[in-house]
């Protein structure tokens, strides 16, 4: 028999590797790799809808990540401030559905995580390119800090900074791959994060492209 190292627990997600970044957060390395091919069939009907747009910040920046969203409530900003709203301010029309793959995925890994029944109603999809960041920030437009955030990320890897309660603690550099999920909530759950800018290291699957869609209950 050859022994081996086992650092990922097989085929089996739910031994995948867990890295916790704080008391309440923690990434689950390829949870969602068994659903990708239904999550990016997901994308592409939410897409289809609401396409990908680059917003301007309530400072006049123009966003280097490109971003839509699905569900009841989809976020979004321009000179006026940072908000969630039913409608897509591009279409005039309602955010497309939640797709059924997001909804359980969010499900199961916010369980995994100690969050049983979360029940999202807003979903954040961002685009990177090579170069795209996303500076430090606290996610703090939902109406409940209750319910934990779900992140899932695929295509290209990142490195996600998870920094503390103050903008100016120091931040962890974590890399995130293609089928992580990241799950954070409790006393976590305002903490200061960002993403670096991305390398142009293409995926096989999905190109010079990094897809990370967050789950909320933001109303
Ligand atoms: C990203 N994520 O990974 C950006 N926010 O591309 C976030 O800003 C984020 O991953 C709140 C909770 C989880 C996240
Ligand atoms: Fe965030």
């Amino acid at each position: 028999m050859t022994p081996t190292l086992d650092l990922f627990g097989g085929d089996d997600p739910a031994q995948h590797g867990r890295v916790a970044l704080g008391p309440q957060s923690v990434v689950l390395r390829g949870y969602a790799l068994p659903a990708v091919e239904a999550l990016l069939a997901g994308v592409d009907a939410v897409t289809a809808q609401a396409p990908f747009r680059q917003m301007v910040t309530p400072g006049g920046y123009t966003m280097s990540v490109a971003l839509t969203n699905c569900g009841e409530l989809g976020w979004t900003t321009d000179a006026r401030g940072y908000r969630y709203s039913r409608i897509d301010p591009q279409t005039g029309q309602p955010w497309p559905a939640m797709p059924d793959a997001f909804r359980q995925l969010a499900q199961d890994a916010a369980r995994e995580a100690g969050f049983p029944g979360f029940s999202p109603d807003a979903c954040l999809v961002n685009r990177y390119e090579p170069g795209s960041r996303l500076s430090l920030h606290q996610d703090r437009n939902e109406r409940d800090y209750g319910a934990p955030i779900v992140s899932v990320s695929l295509g290209m890897p990142a490195l996600f900074l998870f920094g503390g309660d103050e903008r100016g603690d120091r931040a962890a550099r974590v890399p995130l791959f293609h089928g992580d999920v990241v799950v954070w909530g409790g006393v976590d759950r305002l903490r200061f994060h960002g993403v670096m800018p991305l390398k142009d290291l293409p995926h096989p699957r999905l190109g010079s492209r990094r897809i990370n869609f967050t789950l909320r209950k933001a109303g």
